[in-house]
């Protein structure tokens, strides 16, 4: 049974309280690795040390950090195979989901911020005649990044990643319930040559290590993508402390289908938005509006492939969904089935748990599941579930759709299916989110601003907007 550790100072070290939490594979329901139940006081270890090696770190060329990011990129592709199956143990999902996407873009994260960071410009302003000004951007010292279980390694690279490359060192935390590719990624860092305390991993329970990254008065900047309400904590958390925060929360995206839309692509890339995953990415489309004059010919040909997606085993080809990632999260997401039952909706296919045989008997499978007859304001279609569960929702116009899909808490992403231009437009630009996809979905361009609004966040990853976060601005004048 593998015991995994700490990154700290360049080093692999124990918790300091010799504690461990199990670690869970989701597929078979068996414990197969421990991780460190660390706490403030490892906090406190890798915080230190992070500060040791900042002014060093700091004071490197953007390509001598360049370079760096760009090792570690080339090693995640070596090891793709290992980190890949790593992935899928941990998480639950398909293997091929985790080659696919996972692996590959936390080596993009990695090579985009070793790149960006050599094209990184800041501002100069002409006060004519009298005066230049221009504007310093400084790496902050110290960061804080914590990160989920839905996809460990491509979200907690994608913090790390510009934090590095703007000069900061990090403490960062994975989820306790996929800690494996962060550990992973920390033997990555050492065969990388990364200075130590550059980069620090504390695995743990985010009530112990994440609050103590979020309350420690030496970390003046958060960068957290999770839940809502875990959010709010890290935010009440901050505030005191001034600190700066990236929250990358929820979701409830609405997915809206017009009747003039290209059928075959809606219907397929709705499948797609609807389950990669087991629905447990935070830009899935769960909510799926369709204009009444395609609705039961949108709803017949989407049941119908739903039906055909196999439920299986992660580690075998076929399966087009993998377990969900814990028992908890599978009892949270059967619950919000039997809910939907009882705001009135009508099961069209799945709801119940899958019972495999062999290999996986007891691990933590659900079908996907396809519901209908729902209010657009009942609770199952404004709380954020996470997992293989989609409801159906006719609407007429513009204006009403527009309304249902802005009715929730949430405001992450977006989808539009049509062929009319001004309807797109129209649309989107009515909808409150921080992502619009529009005959697409979950095609990305990491160049572009990346967050949500309302209850999904505050901030915006992605470009230059990440390693504008990671730095703090100083504007100095100059009299000519
Ligand atoms: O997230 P948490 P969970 C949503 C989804 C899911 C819900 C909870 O609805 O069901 O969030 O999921 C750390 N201070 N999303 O429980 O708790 C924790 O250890 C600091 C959407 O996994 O937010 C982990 O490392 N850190 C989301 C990280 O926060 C704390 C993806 C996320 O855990 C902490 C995942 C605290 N007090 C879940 N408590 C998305 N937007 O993609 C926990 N953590």
């Amino acid at each position: 049974m593998e015991y995994i550790k700490n990154y700290t100072d360049g080093k692999f070290i124990s918790p300091i309280s010799g504690k461990y939490i199990e670690n869970i594979n989701p597929a078979i329901g068996e414990i197969y690795s421990y991780i460190p139940d660390a706490d403030e006081q490892d906090v406190a270890l890798a915080v230190a040390a992070a500060k040791a090696a900042f002014p060093a770190w700091a004071a490197t060329s953007a390509q001598v950090r360049s370079a760096f990011l760009l090792k570690i990129a080339s090693l995640i592709d070596t090891y793709s195979e290992k980190l890949a199956l790593a992935e899928s143990i941990d998480n639950g999902k398909p293997l091929e989901l985790a080659k696919t996407m996972d692996i590959g873009r936390a080596a993009a994260n990695f090579h985009f911020y070793g790149t960006a960071i050599l094209h990184e410009s800041s501002e100069s302003h002409f006060t004519s005649p009298t005066a230049i000004n221009y504007t310093l951007r400084k790496p902050i010292g110290v960061v804080g990044c914590i990160s989920p279980w839905n996809l460990p390694l491509y979200l907690f690279t994608w913090k790390i990643a510009p934090a590095l490359a703007a000069g900061n060192c990090v403490v960062a935390k994975p989820s306790e319930i996929t800690p494996m590719t962060a550990y992973l990624l920390s033997e990555i860092c050492i065969e990388a040559g990364l200075p130590k305390g550059v980069l620090n991993l504390v695995h743990g329970y985010g009530h112990k290590v994440g609050q103590a990254i979020a309350e420690n008065p030496e970390i003046p900047a958060i960068s957290f993508t999770g839940g809502t309400a875990t959010g709010k904590k890290i935010a009440l958390a901050g505030a005191p402390l001034f600190k700066k925060l990236s929250l990358e929360l929820g979701g409830k995206n609405p997915n809206i289908i017009f009747s003039d839309c290209n059928f075959e692509n809606a219907v397929a890339t709705s499948v797609r938005s609807s389950f990669t995953n087991q629905g447990q990415i935070c830009l899935c489309g769960s909510r799926i509006f369709i204009q009444k004059p395609i609705y039961e010919k949108f709803k017949n040909e989407f049941v119908r492939r739903v039906k055909l997606l196999k439920v299986g085993d992660p580690l075998q080809a076929d399966s087009d969904l993998g377990a969900t990632v814990s028992k908890q999260h599978k009892d949270k997401v059967l619950s919000y089935i039997e809910l939907a039952k009882q705001e009135g909706g009508t099961v069209l296919t799945g709801g119940k748990d899958v019972k495999l045989q062999g290999r996986c008997e007891n691990g933590y499978f659900i079908e996907p599941t396809v519901i209908e007859g729902l209010s657009p304001y009942c609770r199952t279609n404004q709380e954020e579930i996470f997992g293989s569960v989609v409801t159906l929702t006719p609407f007429e116009s513009e204006e009403e759709v527009i309304r249902y899909a802005n009715s929730t808490p949430y405001g992450l992403s977006a989808t539009i299916w049509t062929e009319n231009l001004n309807t797109a437009h129209h649309v989107a630009h009515a909808l409150e989110s921080g992502i619009v996809w529009i005959n697409c979905w979950l095609l990305r361009d990491l160049r572009t601003p990346f967050g949500g609004v309302k209850n999904s966040g505050l901030g915006r990853e992605g470009g230059f907007e990440a390693l504008k976060f990671f730095t703090e601005e100083k504007n100095i004048c100059i009299k000519l």
